[in-house]
């Protein structure tokens, strides 16, 4: 079944069990026959109701497993109907279960079943009422966002650019004018997407009631053995301890753009204008390493050009990607991950070109699809997307309730800290690179790294803060806009570069709103991946700086991996993460002592710079 995109839907060919359907319908019983019946039933029977559900759910995740693949490598209104179909089958299901699973609310159960039964109800980030209209016009929803998101592109009088050519040109041009051009652009795909994203959280807020959260924001929030309340605390404090570092980069880079830029550019207040950045969303900037480098500290070799200059075609970045797993003591991909996957655009149809793991058939018909190309960007994207492929296989053998991950951060995490350990004396391992850079260039890798993960963490909060506040009503569809980016200020210190109004639909134009993905997961990823980082090298005996680190080879760290990765989501995360780790918590410390030398070197560097920004309130109509 598809993965990390629309749905996240573990499923497995369980046996049939002799139980009937019309045992446990509920819901039509009056109360006086629901409360005999909960008095009734036993745990034997929530076990049998259970093991029913499981098994049903996994025959209609596989269907639209297959369907979801369809709609999304090839975008035709053919292929729109039977997934829109399939996945309003596989939300009614789904919503029957989760609400049947409330009659076994009152028993004893063993903590297998009970969790199994909580995962029930919170298995669709996006439920549908008991509807089968209302379902199907839900389903309907995601699939014309997404499918307007895949086919998006933005012409001018000379030419049409899809989103991958934009996003070369955001990474590569430094005309400022052009860049600005191609960032209003791209925002072209979104105001139209606007009213259906309000129908769209109306419904699955209905669908989330009748489950019994008061709204999507609880629902989203619940997922991790915390209450909501609790969820939003642990992420805001983990912020609260990075926050120093992003001051840090945001200033140093903010100085530096506006040397190379000027004033009229780049304005006082402090934040940077959100298209000098190398990224369409600003999410992350290492391409603009270039214009920020540490003077004397530079990398002397680009890993995009030892990439072309190697000769490796995209299949060879895949193949190269699961060497790392192998070495590592994971089994090779199997035989139809090559055929079956989407590694190139295709020239002849529209497809969903961002970037995702699935297993169709949640045993091992693992694929990647994405449209690669031949970048040191993409080749980490592939270790992320591969990292999803093998973590689905290694929980395979786990009941469907329980084939994920233990929470959502650690599947984004996995892929990431296997590429942490693509350090250079790995590249020099692989050939792409003739020797091992000297000590005095470690400052310029390590900016190269924090332009990626550090200038992350802020978009990774934002993304989720703004959709858990119009979940919760707390911002209202007229304010939509406004409501992003006053987020996109506070945090991220980054201003619209052309005045944004409400006619406008800004956070549409990142996938992950069109595609309903939660984004909180990679908040938690970005942090978790440097603790998985440092656990593992530890556990090897590592004793150097953590950036120089490469578990590449090390059938130690792979067992590590294993035995944390084959526990899927049976138990609560922090006993996944004590097996890996040997800790229970989110622990931002390693993040920060991995940064530790570039921090002193941006303090130092800061020192005279006027840093910070203000919040001001001309959002909607800032030109910077
Ligand atoms: O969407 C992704 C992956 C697929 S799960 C390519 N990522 C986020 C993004 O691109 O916005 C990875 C990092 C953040
Ligand atoms: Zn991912």
């Amino acid at each position: 079944m598809k993965k990390w995109t629309l749905l996240t839907l573990p499923l497995i060919l369980g046996g049939c069990l002799n139980v009937s359907v019309e045992t446990f319908e509920a819901p039509q019983q009056s109360s006086a026959q629901q409360l005999s019946r909960i008095k009734a039933v036993t745990s034997a029977d929530a076990r049998a109701f259970v093991e029913q559900a499981e098994q049903e759910l996994e025959t209609a995740a596989e269907y639209v497993g297959h369907a979801a693949w369809l709609s999304s490598t090839y975008i035709n209104s053919d292929s729109q109907f039977v997934s829109g179909k399939a996945f309003q089958e596989y939300s009614l299901l789904s919503v029957k279960f989760a609400k049947q699973a409330a009659l076994y609310d009152h028993l004893d159960l063993d903590s297998t079943l009970r969790r199994k039964l909580q995962r029930l109800k919170m298995e669709l980030s996006f439920p549908a009422p008991d509807d089968k209209a209302l379902a199907g016009e839900l389903a309907d929803l995601g699939l014309q966002m997404e499918s307007m998101y895949g086919s998006g592109e933005y012409c001018n009088d000379d030419r049409c650019f899809s989103l991958e050519d934009m996003t070369q040109i955001m990474a590569e041009s430094r005309d400022a004018g052009f860049l600005q051009e191609i960032w209003q652009g791209w925002r072209q795909v979104s105001p139209p997407m606007r009213d259906l994203y309000q129908r769209q959280v109306q419904i699955a807020t209905d669908g989330a009631r009748e489950l019994g959260y008061d709204n999507l924001s609880d629902l989203w929030r619940s997922k991790y053995d915390m209450t909501p309340q609790e969820f939003s605390a642990d992420v805001d404090a983990q912020w609260d301890k990075v926050k120093p570092l992003y001051e840090a980069l945001q200033c140093h880079v903010r100085a530096e753009l506006k040397d190379h830029y000027g004033n009229d550019v780049v304005p006082d207040s402090g934040k940077i204008p959100a298209h000098l950045l190398g990224n369409m969303w600003a999410q992350t900037w290492g391409n603009v390493y270039d214009l920020v480098k540490p003077e004397g500290h530079e990398q002397s070799y680009d890993l995009d050009q030892l990439i072309l200059d190697s000769g490796m075609d995209e299949m060879g970045m895949v193949r190269t990607g699961e060497k790392f797993f192998t070495s590592l003591g994971f089994e090779p991909l199997p035989q139809s991950f090559w055929e079956r996957s989407q590694f190139l655009k295709p020239r002849d149809r529209e497809v969903v070109c961002h970037a995702s793991a699935w297993n169709v058939d949640n045993v091992d018909d693992l694929r990647i699809k994405m449209c690669i190309q031949k970048n040191a960007e993409d080749f980490q994207t592939i270790h992320h997307e591969l990292g999803h492929n093998f973590y689905q296989r290694a929980y395979n053998k786990q009941s469907y309730l329980f084939k994920a991950s233990a929470n959502d951060g650690f599947h984004e995490a996995l892929g990431d800290t296997v590429a942490l350990s693509m350090t250079p004396s790995y590249l020099v391992e692989l050939g792409l690179l003739e020797q091992e850079p000297p000590v005095e260039e470690d400052l310029g890798y390590l900016m190269k790294m924090a332009l990626n993960k550090i200038a992350f963490l802020p978009f990774g909060l934002l993304v989720d803060k703004w959709r858990w506040q119009v979940f919760s009503g707390e911002l209202k569809p007229e304010d939509y806009n406004k409501g992003w980016w006053q987020l996109r200020q506070r945090y991220q210190g980054i201003s619209a570069p052309v005045a944004r109004s409400e006619a406008d639909f800004d956070p549409g134009a990142k996938y992950h709103i069109p595609g309903n993905t939660p984004y909180a997961r990679y908040f938690l990823a970005f942090i978790q991946q440097f603790q998985f980082h440092r656990a593992l090298c530890e556990d090897m005996g590592y004793e150097g700086p953590l950036h120089r680190c490469s578990i590449y080879n090390n059938r130690q760290a792979g067992e590590k991996l294993q035995s944390m990765m084959t526990l899927g989501a049976s138990q609560p995360w922090p006993d996944a993460m004590e097996a890996l780790t040997g800790q229970r918590q989110l622990d931002a410390t390693a993040i920060i002592d991995y940064f530790a030398p570039l921090m002193a070197w941006l303090e130092e560097k800061n020192q005279g710079r006027q840093c910070g920004w203000s919040a001001d309130s001309k959002l909607m109509a800032e030109s910077s």
